[in-house]
């Protein structure tokens, strides 16, 4: 056997599983597609629930978001005039972090490279095979050079548009996917944040929020129609039309400034069960996209990952398998209800073509709600922050 656990993917998931596993004395490699420059440039998370935030903590890379991540109480949901502020902390006791995907990439990467772990970068032609035998191996090209990887385990950590998936029969697969018709144009700045905490703003003219990573440095985002493209539309563009998405008191407030990034990402719903084939397992977006309505995407990578290294440790060391046997079903528990949760707030918050007055009045009548009901705040809340392991 040439390692125990060969990870496909270089991105948080993988990262992170392989520094869990390592440290429990587990021997990896990682097999990335791009280079870490370009894994390193994609701007996209920004809210860590807390048992994420404990989670990178106790993979020996929490220390710089300690630092320099900044906890968060609470959050404010705005439709039109209208305002609610969800104040975690009295209705939950618990917080969440404002911390990069990016910068945690990069803690990963350090965390890593310290421990001395392979990672291939730029490889090409990833080939997994022999997962329902007890030796699975993993063939890529690398440098012009086809290698091949004998070990114990597989794990598919390589994102929505990953081979790891497609190793599954489409006969033992079931996909649920649901296409939003609106992206999210993404704009980060180097100015100070709207407001202290993010700004979720559900408008008649379609979403916006007001996030950040730093007191310097903004991220906001505004629903567009899936045709358009971020070069459609001028940083001046931008900021106005989010400042007449935003409440008024914060648009007053919003200081504008050049982007330094501008993307879109298009909003999709979707779930591939199992999560286990023989001695293949796929982690994150291999498994699972959610749009971004409800911050869920990273952490639900990271709880897979909690699970699952839960899972291989004791197989790997004693040979016990009830863990990995128990891992599909374990994950999907928490995913679905993170599925449900992200649908749920993408509905309340969005504007979609061609709806009529009903729709319309729903979504405002489920903010006079969350403004009326505490119970209702409680419950929005308790999700948002992440539900336990
Ligand atoms: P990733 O981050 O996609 O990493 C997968 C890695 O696998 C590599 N790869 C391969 N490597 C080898 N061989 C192959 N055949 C490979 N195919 C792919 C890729 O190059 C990549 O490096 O998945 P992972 O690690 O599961 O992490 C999941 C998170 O990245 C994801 O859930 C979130 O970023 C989702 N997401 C967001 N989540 C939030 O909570 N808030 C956000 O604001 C937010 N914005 C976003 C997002 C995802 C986006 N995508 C996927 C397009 C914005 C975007 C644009
Ligand atoms: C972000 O800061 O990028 C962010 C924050 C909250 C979300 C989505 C994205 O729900």
């Amino acid at each position: 056997m040439d390692t125990e656990v060969v990870i496909i993917g270089g991105g948080p998931s993988g990262l992170l599983l392989s520094q869990l596993l390592n440290r429990n004395g587990i021997a990896t490699v990682i097999l990335e597609r791009s280079s870490r420059a370009h894994v390193l440039s994609r701007i996209r998370a920004g809210i860590i629930e807390w048992g994420a935030v404990e989670t990178f903590r106790e993979a020996g890379a929490g220390a710089r978001m300690d630092r320099e991540g900044i906890p968060h109480n609470g959050c404010v949901l705005s439709h039109d005039a209208l305002a609610v502020r969800i104040d975690f902390e009295e209705l939950t006791g618990r917080k969440v972090m404002v911390y990069g995907q990016t910068e945690i990439t990069a803690d990963l990467y350090a965390a890593q490279d310290a421990i001395g772990t392979p990672i291939f970068h730029d490889v090409d032609d990833v080939v997994i095979e022999d997962v329902l035998t007890s030796r699975p191996a993993v063939s890529f090209t690398v440098d012009g050079e086809r290698r091949r990887l004998e070990c114990a385990f597989v794990a598919g950590c390589d994102g929505f548009h990953g081979v790891s998936r497609q190793v599954i029969p489409a006969e033992k697969r079931r996909e649920f996917e649901r296409i939003y018709p609106f992206g999210w144009l993404g704009l980060l700045a180097h100015t100070p944040p709207v407001h202290e905490e993010l700004i979720y703003a559900g408008s008649e003219r379609g979403f916006a929020l007001a996030s950040m990573r730093s007191q310097t440095l903004s991220r906001y985002y505004i629903q567009v129609p899936l045709a358009d493209r971020p070069d459609d539309w001028s940083d001046a563009a931008f900021w106005e039309e989010l400042k007449r998405r935003l409440p008024a008191a914060a648009a007053q407030q919003l200081v504008t400034g050049p982007s330094i990034e501008k993307s879109i990402a298009p909003l999709r719903s979707f779930v591939s069960e199992p999560l286990r084939y023989g001695r293949l397992f796929l982690v994150g977006d291999a498994a699972h996209i959610v749009p971004p309505t409800g911050a869920k995407g990273l952490n639900l990578a990271v709880s897979d990952v909690f699970y699952l290294a839960e899972a291989l440790v004791p197989a790997l060391k004693h040979q016990a398998s009830a863990g990995i046997d128990g891992y599909s079903a374990r994950a999907l528990a928490r995913i679905w209800n993170a599925m449900r949760f992200s649908w749920q707030m993408t509905l309340m918050l969005h504007r979609f073509d061609g709806e009529d007055s009903f729709a319309a009045a729903m979504r405002k009548a489920t903010f006079m709600h969350l403004q009326r009901s505490e119970t209702a705040r409680r419950d929005l809340a308790e999700n948002y922050i992440g539900l336990p392991y």
